[in-house]
């Protein structure tokens, strides 16, 4: 305890110890087939609103009972409660839905591994966390979505360990998304909670794709260690030696491996060693390119068949697991999907895996959405590092085609310097795929017009005719006026519709007057020679605390299918049905249309 018991009542200096040092994207392991051992389960949680755990320091390594203490405490965290992992506490208990603060999560664990190394991997804690191993402050990180990698070596000891992470959901201006957003905020350690236990030097990145006739490959490792690294992958019969220099190596060889489309979502082992690690991974290789207005996939014109989705359940939040995942590719495939939008920030990372194996393509993206504090350098560092977390984690996804880098952001100078650095970073950590945005259209010209398309390969558009706006003639004078010089996606459209709720197509929040806006907007946009991909929001209705009118009740309802996700509305049946026949044309058209 401090010496003065109420020093920490007037310290609002409390939290600024622990935001560093900063865990990010240069910490990160690679992952492929790497033994994982999992804290996942119970764990001990504290609800903090006050903060009350930094200013007294309730990390402080001592687990002493009520009869032991001096002084009265506050505080008896690993005698708390516990709550599952991973799940997040705005699901876990009622009480706790509106809770926006910190919460502490704190959990034991014995160590007699003799590795050299041990590293903490959190697959996504909402939004901001601290770790504390034994006492001591590991680390801090931002952002609600990505996994983050804290190294325990220098804490840990032998036996019993005493693990606590700080978690914090509160809505701050300067976050990435900032405190006004279409979704629900839930707190929580949601994703997996693992251990690695590595060797002295292991890889950090192994990032593997196919361009120009290569199968390339990027290293890294976690030390500035030289010698020779190996790349094998055995369906090709390829076994190279890949020179490291200063923990860093790049390899290009000359293959024709059988290319991964939706049609033939063909994966390959690849095994990459470097001294006592390795890494397992299964690639697809396919190049995903732009021509003009046409998305290329192996050379082969494409349309997106797509749709929007958010993470988001009833009884789990932001959680998921495999059935929820694997009804959700159910879903798509019903719907004749070859694309989908993983809205508004990194879904888990099971999701790009199954695309990868069932053949569906992807646009991933952070929640680079609507009005954040474009001007704040902290903030894009903020949005840069979810963005290298989000690359480095899905890399090797052959699914994974684009990264989109923004949502619906106005065109002001901050936002266009913020968002053109953005699209420069994804390009240098990742050559193989497209960068995308959700732009906006300028309402004086009436043209699809954003200066961030100059630094775009794919112009996202969200629009919503027939909804928000009435009538389709703006939509006709959108698309008649606009000439854009690269791919446009119609990113999202839509309207709500509440499930089971009848009537006329005219009549708002009717299953009627959802299909048919979806309809009209299918023929209507079809029709421009430059919309290469219509992705409507969205697959399922969401929680949205925006969402208040006794119709939507906490709910956005734009979903085909309703917040159960069973409930089919009409609009769902329909997109199947002009989904089937846009594939069926593009079958005939595109084997006549190779473009190299
Ligand atoms: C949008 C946003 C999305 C919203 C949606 C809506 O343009 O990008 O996050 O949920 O509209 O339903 O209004």
């Amino acid at each position: 305890m401090t010496e003065d018991p109420f020093a920490h009542l007037h310290d609002e200096g409390y939290g600024h110890a622990t935001d560093h040092p900063r865990l990010g994207a240069a910490f990160s392991v690679a992952m492929g087939g790497r033994d994982r051992i999992s804290l996942n389960g119970a764990w001990h949680f504290t609800r903090d609103l006050f903060d009350e755990g930094l200013r007294q320091g309730w990390y402080r390594d001592d687990l002493a009972g009520p009869k032991h203490w001096p002084t009265p405490r506050d505080h008896e965290v690993w005698a708390a409660e516990t709550v599952t992992v991973p799940g997040c506490w705005t699901t876990q208990r009622p009480e706790w839905r509106y809770f926006e603060g910190a919460a502490w999560y704190a959990r034991r664990f014995v160590w007699d591994d003799a590795a050299p190394r041990l590293v903490l991997r959190v697959g996504a804690a909402a939004y901001g966390a601290r770790v504390f191993l034994n006492g001591h402050h590991v680390g801090s990180h931002l952002g609600a979505s990505t996994p983050f990698f804290a190294e325990l070596t220098a804490f840990v000891r032998p036996g019993e360990n005493h693990l606590l992470i700080q978690v914090y959901n509160r809505r701050a201006a300067d976050r990435v998304p900032m405190h006004h957003f279409d979704w629900f905020n839930d707190g929580g350690l949601y994703r997996d909670v693992d251990l690695l236990a590595l060797p002295r030097v292991f890889l950090r990145q192994a990032a593997i794709w196919f361009s120009g006739g290569m199968i390339r490959l990027r290293l890294g490792l976690s030390d500035p260690e030289s010698g020779m690294a190996r790349l094998e992958i055995p369906a090709l019969g390829i076994t190279v030696d890949v020179a490291v220099q200063d923990g860093a190596g790049e390899a290009a060889i000359p293959a024709d491996p059988e290319r991964w489309s939706p049609e033939a979502p063909v994966l390959h082992e690849v095994v990459v060693r470097f001294g006592a690690d390795s890494v397992t991974e299964r690639v697809g290789f396919r190049e995903i390119k732009v021509s003009g207005t046409q998305i290329l996939l192996n050379g082969v014109p494409l349309f997106l068949r797509g749709v929007c989705i958010h993470e988001d359940d009833a009884i789990l939040g932001r959680a998921t697991n495999e059935a929820d995942l694997r009804r959700r590719f159910g879903h798509l495939r019903e719907l004749g999907c070859n694309f989908a939008r993983l809205a508004h920030y990194p879904h888990h990372e099971r999701v790009a895996e199954i695309a990868d194996e069932q053949g569906v393509m992807l646009w991933a993206e952070i929640p680079v959405y609507w009005a954040i504090d474009f001007a704040n350098p902290a903030t894009f560092a903020d949005a840069e590092n979810q963005l290298l977390e989000l690359i480095g984690r899905d890399i090797n996804r052959a699914s994974v085609v684009m990264w989109g880098v923004g949502n619906e952001n106005a065109d002001t100078d901050a936002r266009y310097d913020f968002m053109s650095r953005l699209a420069g970073a994804a390009r240098a950590a990742d050559p193989s795929r497209l960068i995308a945005a959700a732009c906006l259209i300028n309402r004086e010209t009436f043209q699809i017009a954003d200066r961030l398309a100059a630094h775009l390969d794919v112009i996202g558009l969200n629009e919503y005719f027939g909804w928000y706006e009435p009538g389709f003639e703006g939509l006709d004078r959108l698309l008649a006026n606009s000439r854009p010089n690269r791919p446009v996606v119609i990113s999202e459209t839509g309207a709500d519709a509440v499930a089971g709720r009848r009537g006329a197509h005219t009549e708002l929040f009717t299953e009627e007057c959802q299909s048919s806006i979806l309809d009209d907007q299918l023929s209507i946009v079809t029709k421009a020679s430059y919309v290469r991909g219509f992705c409507p929001w969205l697959l399922y209705d969401f929680r949205s605390e925006r969402r208040q009118t006794p119709l939507q009740g906490g709910w956005n309802r734009k979903g085909l299918i309703a917040g159960d996700k069973a409930t089919r509305k009409m609009a769902f049946k329909l997109l199947a049905r002009r989904y089937r026949e846009i594939a069926r044309y593009s079958a005939r058209h595109s084997s006549a249309r190779k473009v190299v």
